[in-house]
């Protein structure tokens, strides 16, 4: 009588919570006076101008309350702020950058994933994992075409229904997460799965704000990754699927044109094989 626990907006949102509370303490007050003063009254003089253009009642006045308490509650700011401003935020940091496309984070990294031994590197995964098996592979290169070969690539995704570990209960704790160090050419092969896309809980506080607006709640499919060298600035980025659902459709608005893949069926195997060659820039 195995009680198999379901996934919920509360305990990912928790989690997603608690990974970032503990991860970034140290930089939250790193703010100054003058920067607070005039970011936070040129938000709050916009939402003044739009209670006026659109004559906030009393009634979504309180709705907005409740729904605001309700995201702290469920644990979901991480995921509110990542799914809807993050993007904004990454354009301006990475707006000089050469190389390789940036785009958002996201709520579910975690640090200190395992080195994976092997070439080809294989992702914890389980016995059974379902989905399309996937070999990802490419190089790792300077702007000027040098191999790095002190590069690593990390990568992090979601499962065949979605689901990352650690933010979803009854997955291996490291459940299709690594750290995979190139070769002495820069090179990397990486075994792994196709992820599924990934569906916004639907049962927080983010989940009520996309049905009562009318959104769907959706990214599509795609691979985390983060690629970094000593001396060259550390990229976040995320690779997609050429035709899958939501690539032209994101609910995060984080899909680049250069960061999709083309999978071609491996010859005389099964699943399929991508090349993606990453450039960094440097620091
Ligand atoms: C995800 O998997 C994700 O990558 C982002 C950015 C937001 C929510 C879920
Ligand atoms: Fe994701």
């Amino acid at each position: 009588d195995i009680i198999t626990e379901q996934a919920t907006a509360a305990a990912s949102g928790a989690a997603a919570t608690e990974r970032f509370r503990t991860r970034r303490r140290e930089e939250t007050a790193a703010v100054g006076t003058g920067r607070v003063d005039t970011l936070v009254t040129e938000l709050l003089t916009a939402a003044h101008d739009i209670i006026r253009r659109h004559q906030l009642t009393y009634a979504e006045y309180d709705a907005l309350k409740s729904w605001l308490i309700r995201v702290g509650k469920d644990g979901e700011w991480p995921l509110f702020l990542d799914v809807w401003l993050e993007h904004v935020v990454e354009e301006v940091a990475n707006e000089s950058r050469e190389g390789t496309k940036g785009t958002i984070e996201g709520p579910y990294y975690v640090p200190d994933a395992p080195e994976l031994p092997g070439d080809p590197a294989t992702l914890p995964m389980r016995e059974d994992e379902a989905g399309t098996p996937l070999l990802f592979q490419g190089q790792v290169t300077a702007v000027d075409g040098r191999p790095l070969p002190d590069a690593t690539v990390e990568i992090w995704q979601a499962d065949d229904e979605g689901y990352y570990s650690q933010f979803a209960p009854n997955l291996p704790e490291w459940n299709l997460r690594g750290t995979v160090p190139v070769d002495a050419t820069g090179h990397f092969r990486i075994h792994t799965i196709q992820p599924a896309p990934y569906q916004i809980p639907t049962d927080g506080a983010c989940g009520s704000l996309i049905r009562a607006a009318g959104w769907h709640s959706w990214r599509p499919a795609h691979l985390h990754l983060k690629v970094s060298a000593p001396g060259y600035q550390l990229i976040t980025t995320q690779l997609y699927f050429r035709g899958g659902e939501y690539v032209g459709d994101d609910i995060a608005s984080a899909v680049k044109p250069e960061l999709i893949l083309d999978p071609t069926p491996v010859a005389g195997g099964t699943g399929r094989e991508v090349t993606y060659d990453f450039v960094l820039d440097r620091a």
